[in-house]
């Protein structure tokens, strides 16, 4: 039977190509600072991103955990957006970690704004936890992929000055928000200090994130990235396969955004609940609640029939595009969709 992974896009395989390219790779023991490969790629991603330094790491997970704890003093609090991943997916991090104390603000499509963080920020009263860190997530995992505004995060940024806080971009699919509006990377990490930005998801790599900002930041990260064991050799084997990603695998993500939109019509047709206005990128999350049927039960007759899904609450279930899924899987899916939901 055939199989269509549409779990996360994290289930992506590396290509032939790309594997050539890790095969290639010059390397050397990067805990020294000698992989020219790891050089590179961290070279060439603070110069896209128009920042001074960058720090290759494991996860996209160890990446924001890095960023929190460099930024914060234990007793801190860091606010963020309710659905955001580093309050429900990274096991308590910030609190296991750094001390920090997450205050999370309800947003609409992931969106928090500056008016709402105005209001959340402590005041000077020793009652209060001492509010340094703000965290934005671009695009919003939980939010169905949809993008947060430029300009609203420039509002973000005036505020952030002016109470001298810092900001810190969960950018796991940033990529994703570049090829959507066409605005820069650049653009989009500049108002920020640092910025989490992931190879595994869209781009395909088989892992690595990256984290980018200020020498005098990048420098403090590198600590901790040691304390927490991500300090890697010979790992210009991995650099090599986010360099070709950046080459073969970037602008490809617009054919992703068109099948999920595609995917997200026909979820429509067949009776789910998909905010459509949310759904800008590669992600669709889809309610089903009208159908009488529960995500898990939708989501186990999906998999019957070889589509895996993931499903996010009691009646919906996430669907992601990506590198393995092309336009014969997106109609070989919206088949299967169509028999289960009919
Ligand atoms: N997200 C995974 C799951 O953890 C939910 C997925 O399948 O989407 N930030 C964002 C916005 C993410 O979506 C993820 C992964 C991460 C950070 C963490 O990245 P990793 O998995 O590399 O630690």
């Amino acid at each position: 039977m055939r199989k269509i992974d549409l779990r996360s896009d994290t289930v992506t395989k590396p290509t032939p190509a790309m594997r050539q390219a890790m095969a290639e790779a010059p390397v050397g023991d990067d805990v020294f600072g000698e992989d020219p490969t790891v050089n590179e790629l961290q070279e060439r991603i603070a110069t896209l991103c128009g920042k001074e330094a960058a720090l290759f790491v494991p996860s996209g997970t160890m990446s924001n955990q890095i960023a929190i704890n460099a930024h914060t003093q234990p007793g801190d609090e860091v606010i963020c957006e309710y659905g955001c991943h580093i309050f429900n997916y990274e096991g308590g991090g910030a609190a296991l970690l750094s001390g920090a104390q997450l205050h999370p603000l309800p947003g609409a499509r992931g969106v928090i704004t500056a008016e709402q963080i105005k209001a959340a920020i402590r005041p000077a009263d020793h009652h209060y936890a001492h509010t340094r860190l703000i965290e934005l997530e671009n695009t919003h995992n939980r939010a169905g992929g949809a993008i947060f505004p430029l300009d609203e995060i420039r509002r973000i940024r005036a505020l952030a000055d002016e109470f001298n806080l810092v900001m810190h971009l969960d950018g796991a699919r940033l990529w994703n928000a570049h090829i959507a509006t066409h605005i820069s990377m650049q653009e989009w990490a500049a108002p920020f200090d640092s910025i989490s930005l992931c190879f595994s998801k869209g781009l395909g790599t088989p892992l690595g994130s990256i984290l980018v900002g200020s020498s005098e930041f990048i420098d403090r990260a590198h600590r901790y990235r040691k304390v927490y064991g991500g300090g890697m050799r010979q790992v210009g084997v991995i650099a090599a396969a986010a360099l070709y990603a950046l080459d073969f695998h970037l602008e490809r993500l617009a054919d992703d955004h068109r099948r999920a939109h595609q995917l997200a019509l026909k979820l429509v047709d067949c009776g789910a609940h998909v905010d459509l206005d949310a759904t800008q990128t590669n992600i669709v999350i889809a309610d089903f609640l009208k159908s009488g049927k529960s995500a898990a039960e939708i989501n186990d007759e999906l998999k019957t029939q070889g589509v895996l899904a993931l499903p996010v609450s009691a009646s919906r279930i996430r669907f992601v595009t990506h590198l393995n899924v092309d336009d014969e899987s997106i109609a070989h899916a919206i088949r299967v969709l169509e028999d289960v939901l009919r």
